[in-house]
């Protein structure tokens, strides 16, 4: 070990039996088999504290070389949710109406119901904004080199999802794209863009979902080889 690593500390993680460890795997995936997305807000306040642990849930994902290379905006202002909604709106009507998703991208939209009006921009609670930083910026202002960012930065975002899920609020990955709106609304640096906009609150009483199907085990797992049948 070079003399610039970081000291070893123990680690030691409550270890259940395998019966246990198989109870808890299969409780996990129930619950967050029951997680959709949800486009229909309540305006039900959420508590302050919420958002706070599900950030701090979001920033335990592991990252390359641990840079951590995410900014996670909250906003909760009204006014500046309502300029999100215009700007975002403006957006996906030129992507819906305006010729900038072909017809293949629009008929895979077709089943989920979407268009380019996106009111639950005001309706929920918080807006909360992922950014990746595609670089660091040391205190003299100089760069620092970030690896492997999308995947660092979508690993914090999966967290956050399953943290929101937990407390039994809801959230939609929103991409209006483009999203350099957000950039200048929200004042974020040029290191920084745009990565996923999360609506966060409790699901609207009447809220409806689209009735999908997700694939089972087999159509998306391989175990060893192609013709190798699991155990
Ligand atoms: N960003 C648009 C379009 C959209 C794209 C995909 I891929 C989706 O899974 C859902 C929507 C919108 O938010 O409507």
């Amino acid at each position: 070990m070079t003399d610039d690593a970081l000291p070893q500390v123990p680690y030691h993680p409550a270890c259940p039996t395998d019966a246990e460890a198989v109870a808890r795997a299969r409780a996990f995936f129930e619950r967050m088999d029951t997680r959709r997305s949800v486009r229909a807000f309540s305006d039900r306040p959420v508590p302050r504290a919420c958002i706070e642990h599900a950030l701090a849930a979001a920033g335990t994902a592991p990252s390359g070389a641990h840079m951590q290379p995410w900014t996670w905006v909250v906003v909760d202002d009204p006014t500046l949710k309502s300029q999100i909604r215009e700007a975002a709106e403006a957006e996906e009507r030129q992507s819906y109406e305006g010729g900038r998703m072909n017809e293949e991208w629009l008929e895979a939209l077709r089943p989920l119901g979407t268009d380019w009006r996106k009111p639950f921009l005001e309706v929920a609670p918080y807006l909360v904004v992922c950014f990746e930083q595609r670089w660091g910026v040391r205190p003299d202002g100089s760069r620092r080199k970030h690896y492997y960012v999308s995947e660092s930065v979508g690993i914090s975002c999966g967290l956050f999802i399953t943290a929101i899920h937990e407390m039994g609020l809801a959230t939609l990955t929103h991409t209006p794209s483009p999203m350099r709106f957000l950039s200048r609304l929200l004042g974020r640096p040029d290191n920084e863009r745009p990565f996923i906009l999360f609506p966060v609150g409790f699901p609207a009483d009447d809220a409806t979902v689209p009735a999908l199907t997700r694939k089972p085990l087999p159509d998306f797992v391989q175990w060893n080889r192609p013709d190798d049948a699991p155990a």
